[in-house]
């Protein structure tokens, strides 16, 4: 995607995506901090240095359109209007979380947001969102379905019969690919023969577009085309953000499989520092006032978090709520 064909933002929507940003950042590093306090269980995927993606495909959405996400969906779920609460609560695993403590950190669910799951087998959330999208193209709904997956993911079988179904069917469903380097610990050039994953869309017919997944106006304007096409019946689309993820792979890990210098370079186009910069260079915010929304924000995260610990886990009776079998 080229400069000239990315739609800027106007200072409201820029503010939004700015305060979307910080939650998502601010909320991940307390993420961390529960994780090493054993207040987390299980295991935690951060996607810091990753929120133009989440928060830039969000906001060019419209209410009844749906998603699906991996294990690393904090993001996705906050963009989508996810309280804080509600997270912080199911992270902990207690009853008022937005999966009544049954998913945790992994399986981000709230179908009153168009949040239909986040999913820990990789490539798992791209059937669902197919059906989705049937769904809304049988209906004649106008919505479209949206999944996130990263680059590990488009060497699974399923990515690639999702994208051959999907053009064939003209379905109206937006393949959204967070590369950001490495799936787990492996390199995308040590496991991929390609640089450019958006050119696997040419093996489908549909279009493929490399976008930076660093400048949230880019992801935003990339989006919302592609929307058009699909509700315009014209079919799906492979997005490709290029992106990195800070942190690392999951819980503990520190990445020391990265190049030298690698994270340096990424942290130079950050993405909040990139649209606070643009903001502050067309005198539509100061860094006082960033201050103090990013101050808001943590005092939000923090009553979340307070909130959420006070909270009762599941009752053990309860146990087998929700689960369903035959006979
Ligand atoms: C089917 C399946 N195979 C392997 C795994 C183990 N696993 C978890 S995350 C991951 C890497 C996925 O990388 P990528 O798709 O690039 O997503 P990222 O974690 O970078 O966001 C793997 C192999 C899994 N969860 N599911
Ligand atoms: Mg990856």
């Amino acid at each position: 995607m080229t400069t000239d064909s990315i739609a800027r933002l106007d200072r409201d929507a820029r503010l939004k995506a700015l305060n979307t940003m910080t939650t998502i950042r601010l909320a991940e590093e307390e993420i961390q901090n529960l994780f090493m306090a054993n207040l987390v269980r299980g295991t935690t995927h951060l996607a810091i240095g990753q929120e133009a993606c989440s928060a830039g495909v969000a906001q060019a959405l419209r209410p009844g359109d749906s998603m699906t996400c991996t294990y690393r969906g904090h993001g996705h779920a906050l963009a989508l209007g996810m309280t804080l609460r509600a997270m912080m609560a199911e992270m902990m695993g207690k009853a008022s979380g937005a999966c009544k403590g049954r998913g945790g950190s992994m399986h981000m669910t709230d179908q009153s947001i168009g949040l239909l799951g986040a999913n820990a087998i990789v490539g798992a959330q791209l059937p669902i969102a197919m059906g989705a999208a049937l769904t809304a193209q049988i209906k004649g709904s106008g919505a479209i379905a949206v999944v996130f997956f990263g680059d590990g993911a488009t060497n699974i079988g399923v990515f690639h019969e999702s994208l051959n179904m999907a053009s064939v069917w003209k379905l109206p469903v937006l393949f959204i690919c967070e590369n950001n380097l490495y799936g787990e610990y492996s390199p995308v050039r040590a496991t991929t023969p390609i640089d450019d994953l958006a050119e696997r869309a040419a093996a489908y017919g549909m279009p493929g577009v490399i976008v930076d997944g660093q400048d949230i106006e880019a992801v935003y304007s990339a989006t919302l085309a592609a929307a058009e096409r699909a509700r315009a019946g014209d079919g799906p689309s492979l997005l490709e953000l290029k992106t990195y993820r800070y942190r690392g792979h999951s819980r503990a890990d520190t990445g020391p499989y990265r190049a030298p210098g690698e994270l340096d370079e990424w942290l130079k186009r950050d993405p909040i520092d990139l649209l606070l910069g643009r903001m502050i260079a067309a005198g539509e915010i100061d860094q006082a006032e960033y201050d103090e929304m990013r101050g808001a924000i943590e005092k939000a995260v923090v009553e979340a978090i307070e909130w959420a610990q006070a909270e009762p886990f599941p009752e053990l009776e309860a146990a087998d709520d929700y689960v369903y079998y035959p006979g």
